[in-house]
């Protein structure tokens, strides 16, 4: 089914605009964050700055849920996030605005097999459903999948287990395209948000650990800015209580996930992980609305401060 999936429907949605103008100064800006977070970057390399330059305004952003099956609130908190965009635009001005000076790229289900499992057999489930050869035990934790200290603290090499990390890095088809997709658009990136539940919580990276604990990368605090306005305008919506951090930090070491990736591989310097509200997998649908209305209002947050920098 996740082949059909891809092949028929492709793997994401996007909004996008050309035709707004090259903004070179913010370009340049971007590029030299990249540099001041310790990515390697050589133009020449990625050849791309003429790409970013003609086909976008301010930046881009990735919108990724339903990596794992049973966070049925990521996929709809998202879905709620393109039909507000797409109602509104030309109507509203702030959502008129956010789509005009941005690229969205959405991938509201990463997982399909997964996410159609949860709901015709097992509501609970949270890995993939691809066999694996030599076990009884079905699917892989497509978020310890990713090529990004594939295997390390936060995994396991268990089929069995709910955080089994596959066969090898990118082993899973969901995680390949994901990944592929991701290299090809990283440049373009100002940032990525990969969704979760439930924890209310606003996660950066790293997940992995390094010599037994959390590492933290080079602009650690930059990071963490954001997520704290990020969670304030989210707390505001509703008087919620929220935390936020590095996944390793603050939840638990995870390894090979796509956070990480993001930052690390696909040159995206601004990589989140949200914990959408909880506290259950399980969520009443009338969860749905104020769930898109504080995520809405945090990633504004996200991207204002992203642009004051
Ligand atoms: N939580 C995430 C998980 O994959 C996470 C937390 C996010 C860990 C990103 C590492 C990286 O375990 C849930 N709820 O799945
Ligand atoms: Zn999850």
């Amino acid at each position: 089914r996740t082949t059909d999936y891809l092949k028929n429907y492709g793997i994401d949605i996007r909004i996008i605009n050309h035709n707004v103008g090259i903004q070179v100064a913010r370009e340049r800006q971007r590029l030299r964050s990249r540099e001041a977070s310790g990515m390697a970057f050589d133009l020449d390399d990625f050849n791309t700055y003429e790409d970013i330059s003609s086909g976008m305004a301010n930046g881009a952003y990735w919108i990724d849920s339903l990596i794992h099956a049973r966070e049925w609130l990521t996929g709809a908190t998202i879905l709620k996030i393109i039909d507000h965009f797409i109602t509104n635009y030309g109507t509203d001005q702030e959502v008129t605005d956010l789509v005009n000076k941005y690229d969205w790229h959405f991938l509201p289900v990463i997982n399909p097999d997964g996410y159609i499992y949860s709901w015709e057999t097992d509501r609970y489930w949270r890995k993939s459903r691809n066999i694996n050869e030599g076990s009884d035990c079905i699917g892989t934790d497509l978020n310890r999948n990713f090529d990004s200290h594939w295997s390390l603290d936060g995994t396991e090499p268990d089929p069995c287990s709910i955080n089994y990390h596959g066969t090898g890095p990118a082993s899973e088809p969901e995680i390949e395209v994901m990944q592929n997709e991701l290299l090809r658009l990283g440049p373009t990136l100002t940032g990525s948000v990969a969704m979760h539940t439930p924890a209310w919580m606003w996660l950066h990276s790293w997940g992995f650990t390094e010599d037994g604990s959390c590492a933290r990368p080079i602009d650690y605090d930059t990071l963490l800015s954001i997520a704290r306005e990020t969670v304030h305008a989210i707390e505001d919506t509703y008087n919620s209580d929220w935390t936020y951090g590095t996944i390793c930090d603050i939840f638990y070491p995870a390894s090979g996930t796509a956070c990480d990736f993001c930052k690390e591989k696909a040159s995206i310097v601004y990589s989140f992980t949200p914990e959408l509200r909880g506290p259950d997998h399980y969520v009443d649908p009338s969860e749905i609305d104020p769930s898109f209305q504080e995520i809405y209002n945090g990633l504004k947050t996200m991207i204002t401060e992203i642009e004051a920098l």
